[in-house]
């Protein structure tokens, strides 16, 4: 059975990071080992968290692993805490790096032209050397804007602009660069990729919906993830993430606390499970 090892925090409440990345990858029919960075009552956007960092046990887990030789088909990683715990994961994705698995890295540290509650300008440049060692970026175009020093755009860009977001994401080392949230029209939005190697690039949009919800980025890099792992090019991953993103948003639109709660994941994990070809 093939291994991920994901490494971001635990919310408690407020679905993202771990909470969607276990039951998805899980769902994808993937054993997913967690590395938990930090626990958190709620994720950032909700006033008063709480917030403890798990930096200091990184180490001596990586460790214990080490020892047992483990191996990770995919080692994915998502919101990071602090600088000092990029640098470690920098260091645990090194160690057990090896020829056939996939390091994917989802920035995640901003949204709608601002960095997330709690960092520091400083965080962008480490965050930009843990995608320097990624051979998949998925960030959103906060997040890419952020990490190439280029001005953000919230709306109304040109197709040129995405690509090039895209194209500089690959220039910082990863061979694939996918862009979340990207629209070009008032009714379609999705995600664009750019593949190095082949120079091409690839897009998929589904019908937009009104309204945004917490903690679709993650649902879609866990969702891509899950894909991967079952042996989707990744512009099938594109279109599985993106189409399952949709369903478990158009789940929530008439849930009153989803803007922040986070989306309905759970009930639309048979769409998800369709889309793998993992149920009829
Ligand atoms: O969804 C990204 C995310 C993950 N984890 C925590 C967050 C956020 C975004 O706000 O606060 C703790």
């Amino acid at each position: 059975m093939k291994r991920v090892l994901t490494i971001q925090d635990i919310s408690g409440v407020g679905k993202c990071s771990l909470t969607e990345a276990l039951p998805i990858i899980s769902a994808a029919g993937v054993e997913c080992a967690v590395l938990p960075t930090t626990v958190l009552s709620t994720h950032t956007a909700f006033e008063g968290f709480t917030f403890h960092d798990l930096t200091e046990d990184l180490p001596g887990i990586a460790e214990h692993w080490a020892k047992l030789g483990l191996q990770f088909s995919t080692i994915y990683t998502g919101y990071l805490g602090s600088i000092h715990q990029v640098e470690l994961v920098k260091a645990i994705i090194e160690r057990f790096r090896d020829e056939q698995n996939i390091v994917l890295v989802d920035p995640a540290m901003a949204d709608h032209g601002k960095l997330y509650a709690g960092f520091v300008p400083e965080f962008v440049g480490a965050m930009k050397g843990l995608c320097a060692i990624a051979d998949v970026v998925v960030p959103n175009i906060t997040e890419a804007a952020f990490l190439l020093g280029q001005e953000y755009i919230a709306e109304g860009y040109s197709e040129d602009y995405i690509k090039g977001l895209l194209k500089g994401l690959t220039d910082l080392g990863p061979r694939t660069s996918v862009l979340t949230g990207v629209s070009f029209s008032e009714d379609k939005l999705g995600a664009m990729a750019y593949d190095r190697e082949t120079d091409t690039f690839f897009s998929y949009f589904t019908d937009r919906e009104p309204k945004n919800f917490h903690g679709t980025g993650d649902l879609f890099a866990s969702a891509l993830v899950g894909a991967l792992e079952n042996g989707f090019a990744i512009e099938d991953g594109i279109r599985i993430a993106s189409e399952y993103t949709l369903a478990s948003l158009r789940a929530t639109l008439n849930d009153p606390e989803g803007r922040w709660y986070g989306v309905n994941f759970e009930e639309a994990l048979p769409v998800y499970m369709r889309l793998l070809g993992k149920v009829l």
